[in-house]
């Protein structure tokens, strides 16, 4: 999508340093990170956010949530002690950048609630 900063990452027309890259995936260090590990995972394709992907995006989400995810963790250094992965979705959910995108926190104890 033109405007869209997350997909300009994806297809490289931002440089980012990659943490992970395949087919679907990328992940790369949060700007602003709120914890020592923060790391954004998104879908290469353009899906606004979690209440819009669609039935063929299953796999995709399933494949960043069970595998993509845990495999950071573990390179990461926070799947022993834990993490926490986060998908702000819309105005009140807090979703700034209007692409499906999953935070993986970790390195510090977490608080609940959540702000
Ligand atoms: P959210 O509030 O859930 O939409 O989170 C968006 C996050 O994206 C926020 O923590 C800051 C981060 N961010 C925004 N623009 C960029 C960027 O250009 N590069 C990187 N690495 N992170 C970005």
């Amino acid at each position: 999508m033109a405007d869209c900063i997350f997909c300009k990452i994806a297809q490289k027309e931002i440089t980012s340093a990659l943490l992970y890259e395949d087919n679907g995936v990328v992940a790369f260090k949060d700007l602003e990170p709120q914890a020592p590990v923060h790391v954004l995972i998104i879908p290469k394709k353009h899906i606004a956010s979690l209440l819009v992907a669609c039935p063929e995006d299953r796999a995709l989400i399933a494949h960043i949530t069970c595998e993509v995810i845990p495999k950071l963790a573990r390179e990461l250094g926070v799947a022993e002690k834990g993490f926490r992965v986060v998908v702000n979705t819309g105005e009140e959910g807090g979703q700034s950048v209007k692409h499906l995108h999953f935070h993986l926190l970790g390195g510090r104890s977490m608080q609940w609630p959540p702000g």
